[in-house]
């Protein structure tokens, strides 16, 4: 395997792809160390999302020589609720939806049709994005995401490492000349973010006041504001959506979830979750999305969306 079959694989599946050379992790690791150590992090947030990446810890790879960066493009999600007097449909931003089945799936979908071994390819458990610009893959927006051309900013991100040597033709980029071209002179997102995340002083997120961590915890970061500036159950989407670059770019697709008024119900006000039948029922609907978290959080959100929690 080399860069070119794995860029041919990933265009045959409607996917991009780039390489890096395994060195290049330990730059990223190291950049983020660097960052840290300059007190760019909010030491809580740095704890509960990237002090777990396992880099090349616990892989199914040995040896480890190459990386493979996939970006995948993703639909938005949207979920039926049903109020007494109304419809409510709640989004689900890209990504959200089977997050880790879908990487597990193109997992098993590059070792199938390359005829790799489980221990030539393995997943990777790493700051997929910084790696992703890195390798020339992606370009980063001022909102801090992602952008690949054509696709804007919706798309998942999948890392491989592998025991094939892999390395990109010419050197790996340097990440601060990865920005994208139309952002200069732009400043939507940053006027956008209802939180403030997005600042002037510097360019690195401020991830502490970002509504997707506060939407997705619940003693992280600020209160998620009421009522919500987005009709998201879970993340936001507001930076992407006033970003031009984006415009007509979000595919929206429905799940054919429906939670009927009794569910929508249990979900808004059974707090305990007392009534038995219907919480597996709601279990089972988040189950088929793929999506594990905690039931109360999903619960806090809805009632922030409907303005009945302060
Ligand atoms: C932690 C995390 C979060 C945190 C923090 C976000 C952040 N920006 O770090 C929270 C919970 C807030 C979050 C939110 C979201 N996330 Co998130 N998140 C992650 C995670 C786990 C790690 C990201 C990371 O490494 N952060 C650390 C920082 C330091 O790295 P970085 O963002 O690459 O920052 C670099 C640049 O700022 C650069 N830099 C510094 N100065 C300058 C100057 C210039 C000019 C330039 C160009 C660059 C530059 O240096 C930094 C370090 O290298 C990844 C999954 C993964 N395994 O990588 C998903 C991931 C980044 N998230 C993703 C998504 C989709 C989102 C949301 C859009 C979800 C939503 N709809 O609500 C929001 C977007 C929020 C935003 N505006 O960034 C996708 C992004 C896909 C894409 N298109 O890029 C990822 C890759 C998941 C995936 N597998 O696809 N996320």
């Amino acid at each position: 395997m080399n860069a070119q079959t794995v860029r041919d694989w990933a265009e045959a599946r409607g996917l991009r792809a780039a390489v890096l050379d395994v060195d290049a992790l330990a730059a990223v690791q190291n950049r983020l160390e660097t960052l840290r150590g300059a007190g760019a992090f909010n030491p809580r947030f740095f704890e509960s999302y990237l002090s777990g990446f396992r880099y090349l810890r616990d892989s199914a790879v040995s040896d480890p020589r190459g990386l493979i960066l996939v970006a995948a493009p993703r639909p938005a999600h949207v979920v039926v609720f049903r109020l007494p007097d109304r419809e409510l449909e709640a989004v689900l931003p890209p990504t959200y939806v089977k997050y880790r089945p879908f990487s597990e799936e193109l997992l098993d979908a590059l070792r199938a049709d390359i005829g790799l071994a489980t221990s030539d390819v393995d997943l990777l458990s790493a700051p997929l994005k910084t790696l992703s610009a890195a390798a020339g893959l992606i370009r980063f927006g001022r909102n801090n995401i992602g952008y690949a051309p054509g696709w804007g900013s919706y798309f998942q991100l999948v890392g491989f490492v592998t025991r094939f040597p892999l390395a990109p033709e010419t050197a790996p980029l340097g990440i601060e000349d990865r920005g994208l071209d139309a952002c200069e002179g732009c400043d939507r997102c940053l006027r956008a973010c209802p939180t403030g995340a997005i600042t002037e002083a510097r360019f690195l997120l401020r991830a502490e006041t970002c509504l997707t961590l506060a939407s997705e915890t619940y003693d992280l970061g600020p209160r998620p504001l009421r009522p919500a500036p987005h009709n998201c159950l879970m993340g936001c989407l507001v930076c992407q959506e006033v970003c031009p670059v984006n415009k007509g770019l979000l595919k929206r697709e429905r799940t054919g979830l429906v939670f009927p008024a009794s569910e929508t119900e249990a979900l808004l006000h059974d707090r305990e979750e007392k009534e038995e039948s219907l919480w597996t029922e709601i279990r089972a609907k988040f189950g088929t999305l793929g999506l594990t978290e905690d039931t109360r959080l999903f619960a806090r959100n809805m009632r922030l969306l409907l303005g009945l929690e302060a």
